[in-house]
């Protein structure tokens, strides 16, 4: 039995089902999905209903999958109201338009009404971080990190859970020494070109997102031996420049 980590999904389904593969993944290990399964790829759904098929596989909020969770009440409204949608919901209208919200609104209003509840009902069940421990090393798995609240005497059930899944950290930002913490959010080559496609090693901290849907690679880390694995994106490589 191995326990996985790896973020950032954004609908990369194929790449996903890869990685599955090359890692063996089995009925008895354990992968833990550090944020942002859904938006920007073209499976976001279906990636979201197969984890939710694996009781093996656990979903930690990122910031898209809460914009999944906060409108799939809207979203069902709309389909019910036969695909009219409120475009003066500016919070809406930010996540459909400017991340990548769109075809993950299509895949779910196309679905039946009873997927579209199950779905509503299994991202109600959130959880913001983890902590675990694997091989006698204890780990923190949280999407963005721990923001403004980096400090050794903080608890993370009282920092805010917009800090938990909106902050952009620095490379080592972990306040704990005897803490490894994994994150995604950020891909990795917005800290330097140097780390296209490369798992991002800080002090004790692991920034895992490789920019999949970026067109770069989707990356996994397994926990008991830090062995990373990689599968090359099937999306077109687009440049960011920040
Ligand atoms: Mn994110």
């Amino acid at each position: 039995m191995a326990v996985y980590a790896i973020s950032d999904l954004h609908g990369c389904k194929d790449e996903f089902d890869e990685m599955l593969k090359k890692i063996s993944f089995s009925e008895y290990d354990e992968m833990y999905i550090i944020g942002d399964v859904c938006d920007r790829g073209n499976h976001s759904i279906a990636l979201l209903q197969e984890i939710m098929a694996h009781p093996n596989m656990h979903l930690i909020f990122g910031n898209h999958d809460e914009w999944l969770a906060d409108f799939a009440q809207t979203l069902i409204d709309v389909k019910k109201n036969d695909g009219v949608m409120d475009l003066f919901n500016m919070d809406l209208v930010r996540w459909l338009h400017y991340n990548g919200g769109y075809k993950t609104a299509d895949e779910f209003l196309d679905l039946d009404y009873p997927d579209c509840y199950d779905i509503k009902l299994y991202l109600e069940n959130r959880e913001y971080y983890k902590k675990l421990t694997v091989k006698g090393k204890n780990f923190l798995l949280v999407h963005a990190g721990l923001g403004a609240y980096c400090r050794p005497d903080v608890r993370i059930s009282e920092i805010p859970t917009s800090e938990l899944v909106w902050s952009h950290i620095g490379v080592n930002d972990n306040p704990f020494d005897d803490v490894v913490m994994i994150v995604g959010h950020m891909p990795t080559f917005l800290y330097g070109f140097w780390y296209e496609n490369r798992i991002l090693h800080g002090k004790n901290i692991l920034h895992i997102d490789c920019g999949c849907v970026f067109g770069r690679s989707l990356a996994c880390v397994r926990l008991d031996d830090m062995q990373e694995f990689y599968v090359p994106s099937t999306y077109p490589y687009i440049t960011v420049r920040s």
